[in-house]
């Protein structure tokens, strides 16, 4: 059995250990390999996995190997180990990097990189850079939305799990009972997660002006003190209901069960469109502005083949909740966006369609 060794820092939020955990679980589960996570804090992955326990040196959960990275690491024999993966450019430990050179077999070295729509990732995607002392060579694995990129994280049967879902009421509404939330029938039912500068209260002001009852789910999240703030009518109004911190088993179904999606960061943005609903993307914030960019590549595939009205709708409210337009601007554009939700919903569907069809990330990670 070929073995993988996945090293991840958590710099800060959940994106870095949720991609590197459902990676290590997807190349676990499906490809059959002996995968070791090595990761520095196990308490955001105990908060997306509740089988996982935050104060363990070392488990096994779901077929994977998970060791708390703590320096200095114990030296592993680097005999069997087909495969070194540094989530997001993380510095491996100093004495496996003089392991993986004296190897008579170096195992192959990837750099997981964050995702992005941009188009220089695809002629990145792959590029050796050799280590400055060491006889080593590290390769760029680029996440991405082409076929010339390393492509999408999507479990072998995720795609058919959330069309059963989504086409059975019965289940839809036995998880609504489990989270305790009755919303009205009639209701739009929006999931919020995003960082604390979205304009949340100005756009839940103008969605309170709508004809359509709008019915907000927000798990923990630093939306959750804003949105304990806002007056007591808008929150009855709105029908405002918070939830806990979901596992990602829950949350995937949280995204299948609404209407519209609010994301933010990398892993819940892909979860947003394997759920196939319209989605508004929250940012994470970079030095620079270097994120202006990376959103506009992402609205330019998101919206690529789709009329302009639809596209100018979308665009600006994505800018409004990204916090890059005025105030009065934000709430037209909240109240076009949701009037708009039937057209983004078509469009949000056949892109999700279409990113279904490409290979996903581990199966081409495996591959190359
Ligand atoms: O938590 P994030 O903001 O992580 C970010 C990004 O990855 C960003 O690119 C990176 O630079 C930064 O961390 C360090 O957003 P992300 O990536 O969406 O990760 C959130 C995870 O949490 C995702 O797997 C979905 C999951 N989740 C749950 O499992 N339950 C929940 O209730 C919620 C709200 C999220």
């Amino acid at each position: 059995m070929k073995q993988y060794e996945i090293f991840c820092t958590v710099i800060d939020n959940y994106g870095d250990a949720a991609v590197s955990w459902r990676l290590a679980r997807q190349l676990a589960n499906e490809h059959g390999l002996s995968v070791r996570l090595w990761i520095d804090d196990l308490t955001p992955l105990a908060a997306l996995e509740p089988d996982v326990a935050h104060n363990l040196s070392a488990q096994n959960v779901a077929g994977v190997d998970i060791h708390h990275w703590r320096e200095p690491i114990d030296p592993y024999p680097l005999g069997d180990v087909d495969t070194v993966i540094a989530a997001f450019g993380c510095r491996l430990p100093e004495p496996w990097l003089n392991a993986m050179a004296a190897s008579q077999r170096p195992p192959r070295w990837l750099n997981l990189e964050y995702l992005s729509a941009e188009t220089w990732v695809e002629t990145c995607h792959l590029l050796p850079s050799p280590h400055p002392r060491l006889p080593l060579t590290q390769r760029f694995f680029f996440p991405g939305f082409t076929t010339q990129t390393g492509g999408l994280l999507r479990e072998q049967h995720l795609i058919q799990e959330r069309d059963q879902f989504q086409s059975d009421p019965a289940a839809q509404a036995e998880f609504w009972r489990r989270l305790g939330v009755n919303a009205p029938a009639d209701a739009i039912k929006i999931s919020l997660f995003a960082y604390a500068h979205a304009p949340l209260s100005d756009i839940l002001h103008a969605w309170a002006q709508a004809t359509q009852l709008v019915c907000c789910l927000i798990p923990q999240s630093p939306l959750t003190a804003i949105a304990n703030t806002l007056p007591a009518w808008l929150q009855q109004k709105l029908s405002i209901h918070h939830l806990p911190f979901l596992s990602q088993h829950d949350y995937d179904r949280l995204l299948w069960a609404c209407d519209a999606n609010f994301i933010r960061g990398e892993d819940s943005l892909v979860r947003a469109l394997w759920a196939a609903r319209p989605l508004v993307w929250h940012i994470y914030p970079q030095e620079m502005d270097a994120h202006t960019t990376k959103l506009n590549a992402f609205l330019d595939r998101q919206l690529q083949y789709t009329d302009t009205e639809t596209v100018r709708i979308a665009k600006t409210f994505a800018k409004a909740w990204n916090a890059m337009t005025p105030t009065p601007e934000q709430h037209i554009a909240a109240l076009d966006w949701l009037h708009h939700l039937p057209t983004l919903s078509h469009v949000q569907q056949r892109w999700s369609q279409m990113l279904a069809t490409q290979t996903d990330l581990a199966s081409n990670l495996e591959r190359h």
